[in-house]
């Protein structure tokens, strides 16, 4: 298998001069990890180093994109002083993202941040929402027909603890593999589903196809044992970032992690040729959206 993780020795959120040779690779599926990136607590804020601040009820606590804090625990002063925690990093990865890739800038649409205070061996969940099983990003309620999930990881743990994933191997190798057992995309179903508010808008035969891919990877215990693969250890105090919707990855364990998602439209790619969306078209011969 090629190599799926680049690393990059930057320590800072800006980046003066980026590497097309980055850009590439992210754009390929890779992940780009950033060993020496550390996305910094202040010493007010290592109260939130506590799995008990999230409301159990939710997996997450989340800052949405209008600012509203969801799902942490605690009075009000707490809770202003985790947004702004959960803030400052969307701040910072933002940053990241417009100095390592300028032309999404403009494009680029904020998603909610997340702060994963959980320990993952812990979670107890059904198989198809079991982020322990190789997958790529796909919404059920939400269809985005074709609109790219760019991620930005960092993993604070204050003990050392990395956080450890598996990296699949190229997208285009899965959808090869997978595709032919998919079930056929009905639009009368998709028109039904939507009619129902299971999902927000008209599913795409993209987003049906994404779904399918999603749940077939996680469904097959032989691919996820067999699958080309690597067991990669995100040190403490480093960030990662990849497109989630295109590279195979799954979490094994740690705890304490901050998230940020960002969606850009495939257009606004530097090589539209590279998406999902591009490449299921090309497998399949038809138009999906
Ligand atoms: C996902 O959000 O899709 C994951 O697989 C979880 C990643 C993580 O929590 O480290």
């Amino acid at each position: 298998m090629t190599q799926q993780i680049i690393e990059i020795d930057h320590s800072d959120w800006q980046f003066e001069h980026a590497d097309p040779a980055w850009i590439a690779a992210l754009e390929a599926g890779k992940v780009l990890y950033f060993p020496h990136l550390a996305f910094r607590l202040q010493a007010d804020e290592l109260q939130f180093l506590n799995p008990d601040i999230r409301d159990p009820k939710v997996r997450n606590i989340s800052l949405d994109a209008h600012g509203q804090l969801k799902g942490a625990l605690g009075d009000a002063a707490r809770q202003v002083a985790m947004t702004a925690m959960i803030g400052r990093f969307r701040t910072q990865a933002q940053s990241l993202i417009r100095s390592l890739v300028p032309r999404y800038t403009d494009a680029l649409r904020l998603a909610p941040t997340s702060y994963r205070p959980a320990q993952v061996e812990s979670r107890a969940q059904s198989w198809r929402a079991d982020d322990r099983r190789l997958h790529v990003d796909a919404f059920p309620s939400r269809p985005n027909y074709g609109e790219r999930i760019l991620r930005v990881f960092a993993n604070v743990n204050p003990e050392g603890v990395p956080r450890v994933w598996r990296v699949g191997e190229p997208f285009e190798q899965m959808a090869r593999h997978f595709l032919p057992r998919t079930k056929a995309y009905s639009r009368w179903q998709a028109k039904a589903l939507h009619s129902l508010h299971v999902t927000k808008s008209l599913r795409s035969e993209y987003d049906h196809l994404m779904l399918q891919l999603h749940d077939a990877m996680k469904a097959d215990p032989d691919y996820q044992r067999e699958a080309p693969q690597v067991t990669m250890p995100f040190a403490a105090g480093s960030v990662w970032v990849c497109f989630s919707d295109q590279a195979l990855h799954a979490v094994m364990s740690g705890q304490y992690m901050l998230e940020q998602t960002l969606h850009l439209p495939a257009a606004a790619q530097y090589d539209t040729d590279a998406s999902p969306l591009a490449i299921l078209t090309r497998l399949t011969g038809r138009a999906l959206v």
